[in-house]
């Protein structure tokens, strides 16, 4: 099997990325008709980069269950579209008032608020309708009944039993500051940041067939990483540059924001990072077929700098 060492997973890293990049763009909307204002705000803030990571991890938990062909494609354009809405929507006034994302002037501050929301909903009702083009392209009764459950995971993990009920409390834990736990913490972590993260990689584990106990362990596996990647966001939000960023430092603070860092200090945080990617990595490496790539990855996002 091919030894993944530094040299070559900095350049796979760069493959994967364009590779990203190119199935991301093919599904992107056309930016004319008299609501082309919209659609610009959209592909702006879609195609301002990013680490592409959950579509990456989505088509390397596929691999690692044998998937192959395109089926997966439309959910992976779609996985991106999602997470680029929560960030518009998240850097708009009435939440975190972020002027900067990935070294550019965030969707409201160029496009205005209004256009701003619009583009955020917009992204996140075509995420659907991109994600459908599956069924388009199923070859089998198989390949409907999992385009079906990938859907379901799709929705559920983005909803208020993911995402938004992760950023529900959130943003009433701003104004409780004294009453904040670390279940609280851990709650808002695993809906707001580790759910598109699980949904990611169970669409990936579903898609290529794995069954019910598999994709319970994918579940687990991605909790792991999100819980250890969002730690990893709060340490960079307190020891990073809005240079390295691209966006500025010490918004927590700003926002008033108990985290895991805050509550533990940076050691005790780096620890548990390194504790939960390393438990995500021993479930990955539990299965019968390998991958090295996505292994890496994961103990990568511990230490990665942006
Ligand atoms: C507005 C419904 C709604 C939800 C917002 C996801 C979210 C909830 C807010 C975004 C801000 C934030 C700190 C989210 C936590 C997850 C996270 C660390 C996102 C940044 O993801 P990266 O680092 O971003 O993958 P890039 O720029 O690389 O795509």
């Amino acid at each position: 099997m091919k030894m993944v060492n530094w040299m070559n997973f900095e350049e796979e890293i760069k493959e994967k990325t364009a590779h990203m990049e190119e199935v991301l763009n093919s599904f992107l909307p056309r930016e004319d008709g008299l609501q082309k204002t919209v659609i610009e705000a959209m592909n702006y803030s879609v195609t301002a980069g990013g680490k592409r990571l959950r579509p990456m991890l989505m088509e390397e938990t596929y691999k690692m269950f044998g998937g192959s062909g395109d089926l997966i494609e439309p959910f992976m354009a779609a996985i991106e579209m999602i997470h680029n809405y929560s960030l518009v929507h998240d850097d708009l006034p009435a939440m975190d008032n972020d002027e900067y994302r990935r070294g550019r002037k965030t969707t409201h501050v160029v496009y205005g608020e209004g256009m701003a929301v619009l583009a955020g909903d917009g992204l996140l009702n075509y995420a659907f309708e991109t994600a459908c083009i599956a069924f388009e392209r199923a070859k089998s009764p198989e390949d409907y009944v999992k385009a079906a459950s990938a859907l379901k995971i799709l929705a559920k993990k983005a909803g208020i039993y993911g995402m938004i009920g992760g950023q529900c409390v959130d943003i009433e834990a701003e104004d409780r500051q004294t009453d904040i736990t670390e279940e609280h913490i851990l709650f808002i972590h695993e809906h707001k940041t580790a759910a598109l993260i699980q949904s990611a990689m169970m669409i990936g584990a579903l898609l290529a067939g794995a069954d019910e106990e598999q994709t319970a362990l994918i579940e687990k596996c991605a909790y792991d990483i999100g819980i250890a990647f969002q730690i990893q966001d709060d340490i960079l939000d307190v020891t990073s540059s809005m240079e390295v960023l691209g966006k500025p430092v010490g918004s927590d603070e700003k926002n008033n924001k108990i985290t895991y860092v805050t509550i533990h200090g940076l050691e005790l945080s780096k620890e548990k990072t390194a504790e939960l990617s390393g438990e995500a990595i021993r479930i990955l490496a539990s299965f019968p077929k390998r991958n090295l790539f996505l292994e890496k990855l994961v103990e990568q996002l511990i230490y990665r700098k942006k």
